[in-house]
């Protein structure tokens, strides 16, 4: 294993330059955590008690803010309200994938206004580079940052083999905002030649696809243990949906007592790889 993989959090931090990977790194190190979860609900309701039942075992909270149904802009301030009382960040999941002038609006505009509130989001790598000047030109005045998809989750996903080293490339050239990316294993080094100098190849890699008592779902979903995930794989930041309020969204107990569940196992094989050998 190479050496950001037995850095802590903590000591990452000063490998990184963007306010947004600073602030989630600061947070896991302090609230001993790398678990972020995915609220995929569609009642505001049950969004905001999700959220604050997970608040204090998450360092990050994903959203897919426009599969809301009763969505206003209140449900922004209260899940702000939140991210401060539970000390947490907001990566909004959008997946932009269109051209510069288009993803620039798309992020700073329109009913959700992602820029305003989210401090990390997301985009697929297939329209080039361009799709990073696009957000960046909104998002990082902001200081906001972006994660790439190298890899998807899924079965049958097209994002392997030149594709992924393509985007591990793009990023390398937008350090300033690119922040790490959606993948499924340590992007460290890949796609490097002989000669290649990078003088710093620290990319947080969040990882979805993670349940401890499912293979998978009926729709290709696929997922691995937070320990493949941290230990085996090299990902910094397990992403957990379903496997944590899918039995009974209403259940604040049985949420709380997964969330613990999956923080710990995230946790542990953290302090195992940091403490690995090399
Ligand atoms: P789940 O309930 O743990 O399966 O939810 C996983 C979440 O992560 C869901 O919001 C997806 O949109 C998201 N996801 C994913 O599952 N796989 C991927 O490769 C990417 C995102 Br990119």
């Amino acid at each position: 294993m190479s050496s950001f993989l037995r850095q802590t959090y903590g000591q990452r931090v000063q490998n990184h330059s963007n306010p947004a990977a600073k602030q989630l790194l600061e947070i896991m190190e302090k609230k001993k955590t790398n678990l972020a979860v995915s609220v995929d609900v569609t009642k505001s309701k049950e969004f905001l008690a999700i959220i604050d039942a997970v608040g204090p075992f998450v360092c990050l909270v994903k959203t897919h803010v426009d599969i809301i149904e009763d969505f206003d802009h209140s449900l922004i301030q209260q899940l702000q309200d939140l991210s401060v009382k539970h000390d947490f960040a907001i990566f909004e999941d959008r997946k932009f994938a269109d051209i510069g002038n288009t993803v620039a609006l798309q992020y700073s505009s329109g009913v959700h206004k992602i820029a305003s509130w989210s401090h990390i989001t997301n985009a697929h790598p297939v329209p080039g580079p361009s799709i990073i000047s696009g957000l960046s030109s909104v998002g990082l005045p902001l200081g906001r940052g972006l994660l790439l998809l190298s890899e998807m989750s899924t079965k049958g996903a097209l994002a392997v083999g030149s594709y992924t080293v393509e985007a591990v490339r793009m990023a390398r050239a937008h350090r300033d905002f690119v922040i790490g990316f959606i993948a499924q294993r340590t992007m460290e080094g890949i796609g490097m030649q002989g000669d290649d100098v990078v003088d710093n190849d620290d990319f947080l890699i969040l990882t979805p696809g993670v349940g401890l008592d499912v293979k998978g779902d009926a729709m290709g979903q696929q997922y691995r243990t937070p320990r493949e995930v941290i230990l085996e794989s090299g990902c910094d930041v397990i992403i957990v949906g379903r496997g944590i309020y899918g039995k009974d969204p209403g259940l604040v107990e049985q949420i709380r007592a997964q969330a613990k569940r999956y923080m710990d196992a995230g946790w542990e094989a953290y302090q195992e790889r940091i403490s690995s050998p090399s």
